[in-house]
C-alpha cells in the first residue's frame, strides 16, 4: 500500500465542502513566498534548483519518499494522530489518543518532508493525500485560530503525566502548544513554497495571528518551555513579508530569562538568563539548536550584534567541548541536554537524532551569516555520521539516540538494540522525514560575484546570480573518493569568485576546535586544475577561490586526498583517552562485532597499524577500512570497520568508534 487511503476523508461531505470553500477563500491570495531571500547576507541556492544524480543521497532521498514517508503516514494514522485532527474538529467523536502532547507535529513534520519531495519528484497521489490531512487540519482548528488537538478535544485531561491539564496555554513550560504551533508554521511554509497552495499556510497564518494577539508585554508574558516557534514564525515572516511575525519570534527568544511574567524554566530550556547573555550550551539539547537556529535568523534579519555574539560564543563552546567525532550533540541521557565541558561518554552517549537535525538547521544559519567554511564542516561531519545514523538503510527503522559504543546488552535505543519502527515519542522519525529530502539545500550559496560550493554531492545545480544563470555540474564519488570535478556554465562569459570548500578533513583539521586532532601523518595535498592546468588558489576561511571570467564549459578539478586517518581527542575528554577513532574523508569509522570475530570492544590498534580500503556489496556498498591490529589478549586480529552510519543493520552486538591504543 503506498499510501493509507484517505477513507474518512472522501466520504465526508463536510470535508468536501471545507475543501471548496477554502479553494475559493484563497484563490485571490499570492501563490508565491514574499520575501524570497533568506535574510542572510549569503543566499543559499534552494534544492529545487538542484538535481543529484549520486549514488549516496539521491537514494537515500528515494528511500524517504518511497519508504519512509509512506510508513510514517500510516504509523500516524494507524496510532490516531490524524484521527486526532477530525475529532479536534468534530467530524467524529472520540478522546485524544496518543502519549505526547506534540503528536500533531508529527503529522506537520511529515507533511513538511512530503511537501519538500514533491517538489523534486511530483507525485499526485501524494499531493492530494496531503490535501485531504490538512483539510483535517483545517477543521481542528478553532474559530480564532488555536490549534493543538489535544486541548481542544479535552483540556481538563493529559496526554502525559508530567503535563498539566488546563485551559489554553497553561503550563506552557510544558504543554508544547507553541511547540505544536512552531512545527505547524514550518510545515505549512514547506507546503506553500512547493504547492503554491496556500491552504495549509492560512491555517497557520490564523494561528499566529492568534498567537501574536494574546502573547505580548501587558499579555501572556510567557515563552514556550521548547522552541521551535521562534523559526518557525520566521518562516511566516518569509512567506508574507510581514514584520509582525519576525517581531514575535524576536520576542519570545527575548522572554527568556526574563522572570517578569514566568517562573524561570531553568537551563533545561535554556530560560536561566537572557539569550543574548548565554554563551555555553546547556540543558536540552533539541530545544537548544532549535533555539540558536532561531537566534541566528535574529541575529541576521534584525542585524543584532548582542544575538550574533551570544550564537558565536555558544557555538564555539559546543565545537571547543561539547561535539562529538561523529557530529553528535547532546551527550547526557538525563534530560537528553548537553554535558558539562569535555563531557563525551561513549557508550552511554544520547546524541539524540533530532539534535544532530537541529545542528545542521543552525550550522547552515551560521555559515550564511559568517561565509566561513568551518560551520559546513560541522554540517557535513554530522550529516554523513550522526544523522543519517538515525535511519536504517531500508529506511523504515529508527535511532533515537545514537550511541558511540555498545557492549551488545544496553539497550540503548528507548528500550532496544538496534534500530526501532517507531516510538512513543516520534519526534526523530518525523524528523528524518522532513530533513532528507532537502539535503541538497546546503550545497551552494553565493554573495554579489562570490558563489560558495558547500558540499560535494554529484549532480547538477542552476544558480541564478545577480550577473546571470549559471549551471554547476558536479562529478564524484564522494563520500567514497575525493575527487571531484565541476563544470562551470554560465550563459555567457562571467566574472567572479567560485568558493571551492576545502573540508577541515582535507586541511589537517578533523573539527574547527582543538576537541580533535589527527594523530598521524598528514596526507598528501589537495590539488585543484582548471581546464586541466594546475592552479595554486588563494585559501580564504576554508574555501579555495578562484576569481575570474568563467566562460560556458570551464572544468575545475579538485582533488582531497582520503587516506584512513586516526583522530585523537583532546585529552581533556576523559572517555576516549587512549584512544584512536578512524575517518576517512568525512566519515567517521567504527568496528562491529560482526566484522571482528564477535567482538568489538576488545580490539587494540596500535599506533603503527596500516590501513587499506576495499570497495564492497556490503551495507549498499560502504567502502571497508581493515587493517592488522592486535586484541587485549595480544593476538593477532584483521581489523575490519565500516562507515559509523551503517552499523547494526546485522544484528546486535559490540560496537565501538573509539579503540584502544594499548592493550592495557
Ligand atoms: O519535546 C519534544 C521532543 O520530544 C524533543 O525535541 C525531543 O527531545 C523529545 O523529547
Ligand atoms: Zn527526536
Amino acid at each position: 500500500m503506498l499510501f493509507p487511503p484517505p477513507r474518512k476523508i472522501v466520504r465526508n461531505l463536510f470535508c468536501l465542502f471545507l475543501i471548496i470553500t477554502t479553494f475559493f477563500a484563497t484563490s485571490c491570495q499570492s501563490n508565491k513566498i514574499k520575501t524570497e531571500s533568506s535574510g542572510y547576507p549569503i543566499t543559499p541556492v534552494p534544492f529545487t534548483r538542484v538535481t543529484l544524480t549520486d549514488d549516496f543521497w539521491k537514494s537515500r532521498i528515494e528511500t524517504n519518499r518511497t519508504v519512509t514517508i509512506p510508513f510514517g503516514l500510516q504509523k500516524c494514522e494507524e496510532e490516531g494522530r490524524m484521527r486526532n485532527f477530525a475529532k479536534a474538529g468534530g467530524l467524529m467523536d472520540g478522546d485524544y489518543e496518543g502519549k505526547m502532547p506534540f503528536d500533531d507535529t508529527d503529522v506537520y513534520k511529515i507533511i513538511e518532508g512530503a511537501s519538500y519531495s514533491l517538489t523534486v519528484h511530483p507525485d499526485p497521489a501524494l499531493e492530494a493525500y496531503l490535501d485531504s490531512i490538512i483539510t483535517l487540519i483545517a477543521a481542528a482548528q478553532e474559530e480564532d485560530g488555536y490549534l493543538c488537538t489535544w486541548k481542544t478535544l479535552d483540556p481538563d485531561t493529559t496526554p502525559a503525566p508530567w503535563v498539566e491539564p488546563g485551559p489554553r496555554w497553561h503550563n506552557l513550560g510544558a504543554s508544547h502548544e507553541l511547540y505544536n504551533a512552531g512545527h505547524m508554521y514550518e510545515a505549512a511554509f514547506a507546503h506553500f513554497r512547493a504547492t503554491g497552495k496556500r491552504t495549509f499556510l492560512n491555517v497557520a497564518l490564523k494561528n499566529a495571528d492568534l498567537v501574536a494577539r494574546e502573547f505580548g508585554p501587558q499579555k501572556m508574558h510567557i515563552p514556550p518551555g521548547h522552541q521551535v516557534v521562534e523559526t518557525g514564525l520566521v518562516k511566516l515572516y518569509r512567506a508574507t513579508g510581514d514584520p509582525k511575525y519576525l517581531d514575535l519570534a524576536k520576542y519570545f527568544l527575548d522572554l527568556r530569562g526574563d522572570s517578569t511574567g514566568h517562573q524561570l524554566y531553568g537551563p533545561y530550556s535554556q530560560d536561566h538568563i537572557p539569550v543574548v547573555d548565554q554563551t555555553e550550551a546547556v540543558g536540552h539539547s533539541v530545544r537548544a539548536v532549535y533555539m540558536y537556529a532561531g537566534m541566528a535568523d535574529i541575529a541576521s534579519l534584525k542585524q543584532d550584534p548582542a544575538y550574533l555574539h551570544a550564537i558565536d560564543a555558544i557555538w564555539n563552546d559546543v565545537v571547543g567541548k561539547k561535539f562529538y567525532i561523529t557530529g553528535g550533540i547532546g551527550a547526557r541521557r538525563d534530560g537528553e541536554s548537553f554535558g558539562s565541558a569535555y563531557e563525551l561518554p561513549n557508550m552511554t552517549s544520547y546524541n539524540e537524532t533530532c539534535a544532530a537535525i537541529g545542528n545542521v538547521y543552525w550550522n547552515h544559519r551560521m555559515f550564511l551569516l559568517h561565509g566561513d567554511a568551518r560551520y559546513m564542516d560541522v554540517l557535513e561531519r554530522t550529516l554523513y555520521n550522526g544523522m543519517i545514523s538515525g535511519v536504517s538503510l531500508k529506511g523504515d527503522e529508527f535511532f533515537y539516540p545514537n550511541t558511540l559504543e555498545s557492549d551488545g546488552k544496553y539497550k540503548f535505543n528507548q528500550g532496544a538494540l538496534g534500530r526501532k519502527s517507531w516510538f512513543d515519542c516520534s519526534c526523530c522519525p518525523s524528523n528524518i522525514i522532513r530533513f532528507i529530502p532537502s539535503v541538497s539545500d546546503y550545497m551552494y550559496a553565493h554573495r554579489d560575484g562570490d558563489l560558495y560550493v558547500n558540499l560535494y554531492i554529484a549532480g547538477k545545480a542552476t544558480i541564478d546570480m545577480p550577473e546571470g544563470d549559471i549551471s554547476l555540474t558536479q562529478e564524484t564519488g564522494y563520500p567514497w573518493d575525493g575527487a571531484i570535478t565541476l563544470r562551470v556554465d554560465p550563459k555567457k562569459n562571467t566574472s567572479l569568485s567560485l568558493h571551492l570548500r576545502v573540508p577541515g578533513w582535507a586541511r589537517e583539521e578533523p573539527v574547527p576546535s582543538d576537541l580533535y586532532h589527527y594523530a598521524d601523518a598528514p596526507a598528501e595535498p589537495v590539488t585543484l586544475s582548471l581546464n586541466g592546468e594546475p592552479l595554486v588558489p588563494e585559501m580564504k576561511n576554508g574555501y579555495a577561490v578562484i576569481t575570474r571570467t568563467w566562460a560556458p564549459g570551464d572544468v575545475v578539478a579538485l582533488n582531497l586526498p582520503m587516506p584512513v586517518r586516526r583522530v585523537e581527542a583532546n585529552p581533556m575528554v576523559e572517555a576516549d583517552q587512549g584512544k584512536v577513532a578512524l575517518t576517512r574523508g568525512p566519515l567517521v569509522y567504527c568496528a562491529e562485532w560482526v566484522d571482528n570475530d564477535g567482538r568489538a570492544l576488545d580490539l587494540v590498534v596500535p599506533d603503527n597499524a596500516g590501513f587499506q580500503t576495499e570497495k564492497s556489496d556490503l551495507l549498499n556498498g560502504v567502502t571497508l577500512v581493515k587493517g592488522k591490529i592486535t586484541d587485549t589478549a595480544g593476538k593477532s586480529r584483521q581489523l575490519v570497520a565500516i562507515p559509523y552510519y551503517a552499523w547494526l543493520h546485522r544484528g546486535s552486538g559490540e560496537m565501538a568508534v573509539w579503540l584502544k591504543r594499548q592493550k592495557g
